[in-house]
């Protein structure tokens, strides 16, 4: 240095989707681009809040959590995300970075959606790149594919984008998706808040390389998205529900049919599914949807969150359930 210690500093914050039409599955691993494209709801909780502070006199990347230091794996996965923001910048200067987690971290419940949207929002303004939506939805995309879609609130589509390298990387990209109709809440039923035993990233690899249910998937995923553009479009509910049910369960069918197998599901998740079916049959328009973990999350109508709460609680008197409700895009600030 010169003498004068240099130093940029951005905190941000975003919160976790849950997709509709899911994500699973790459064409390529080290840029994340995904064989089919995704749609997700963002929700109003367990926000990550990331603060990026670069420093010319730091001799390496410090990543600190809310409970003390991170696992190496998470650290890698920063580090490289770094990498990828000081070749964009011309930037060698290392950084420490602070990020606190409101929700379960390694549960399926999106954690690595929200700490990558965080991240890239404020590891971008601390490097000083200005950079609009789409480039910050391309750039969290490479933490995680599923972070792409958290820079928007409320429904948003991640395209698949087209060939590979440099041309898929720019054209693999989220946007916002309108339904002004629809006034949708999530409950999130935590059947287990612990860490999952397969990552989501070993098990769409072993899925994608093994199990012959993957094509027949990626093919109904086309038009399950196309259906869900016009129930999203009419305000159908239930026909939105519907789509995203039927995309999730096939989803898992590709995992049952890897070798060997991935199974999410636990007993707790097969009694809140059932449950969901009774809501159906007594006339409450209630949806699951599963990623990767034991928890479920029912889709329905904002005014029957609370009964649909009460009766997926029924399950299990010591499981936790929250309502979300749609929530914000990433932004720079604190909660
Ligand atoms: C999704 N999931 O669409 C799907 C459905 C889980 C099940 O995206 O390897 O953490 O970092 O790109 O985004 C979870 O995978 O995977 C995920 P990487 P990511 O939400």
């Amino acid at each position: 240095g010169r003498g004068v210690v240099s130093v940029s500093e951005t905190t941000a914050t975003a919160y976790p989707n849950i997709a509709l039409i899911k994500y699973w599955g790459k064409r390529d691993e080290a840029l994340h681009l995904p064989v089919t494209s995704s749609l997700s709801l963002t929700l109003d909780i367990f926000a990550t809040v990331t603060d990026v502070r670069v420093a010319d006199d730091l001799p390496a990347d410090v990543v600190t959590t809310a409970d003390g230091s991170p696992s190496r794996a998470f650290t890698a996965k920063v580090v490289a995300f770094l990498d990828v923001i000081r070749g964009m910048a011309s930037d060698d200067r290392r950084a420490r970075v602070h990020t606190v987690n409101t929700g379960p971290t390694g549960a399926g419940l999106a954690s690595s959606a929200s700490g990558f949207a965080a991240l890239a929002v404020a590891a971008a303004g601390a490097y000083g790149l200005d950079l609009d939506r789409r480039a910050l939805s391309r750039l969290a995309r490479r933490g995680s594919g599923s972070a792409s879609r958290s820079i928007y609130g409320g429904f948003v589509q991640w395209h698949r984008g087209d060939g590979l390298d440099t041309a898929g990387d720019v054209s693999s990209y989220a946007e916002p998706v309108d339904a002004p109709q629809l006034d949708p809440a999530l409950v999130v039923a935590l059947v287990d808040a612990g860490e999952k035993a397969v990552t989501s990233r070993e098990a769409m690899r072993r899925t994608v390389e093994t199990s012959p249910f993957f094509q027949p998937w990626v093919d109904a995923s086309k038009t399950d998205l196309h259906d869900m553009h016009s129930a999203l479009a009419a305000g159908d509910l239930p026909a939105v529900g519907e789509i995203a049910e039927r995309n999730a369960l096939g989803m898992h069918a590709t995992m049952l049919g890897a070798r060997p197998a991935v199974r999410y599901f636990a007993p707790g998740s097969m009694r809140v599914l059932d449950r969901v079916v009774e809501l159906r049959a007594a006339g409450v328009a209630a949806y699951a949807t599963m990623d990767a973990g034991p928890n479920v999350k029912v889709l329905c109508d904002r005014r029957d969150s609370a009964k649909v709460a009460a009766a997926v609680a029924e399950t299990d008197e010591t499981m936790q359930v929250m309502v979300a409700t749609p929530g914000p895009g990433a932004v720079v600030g604190g909660t």
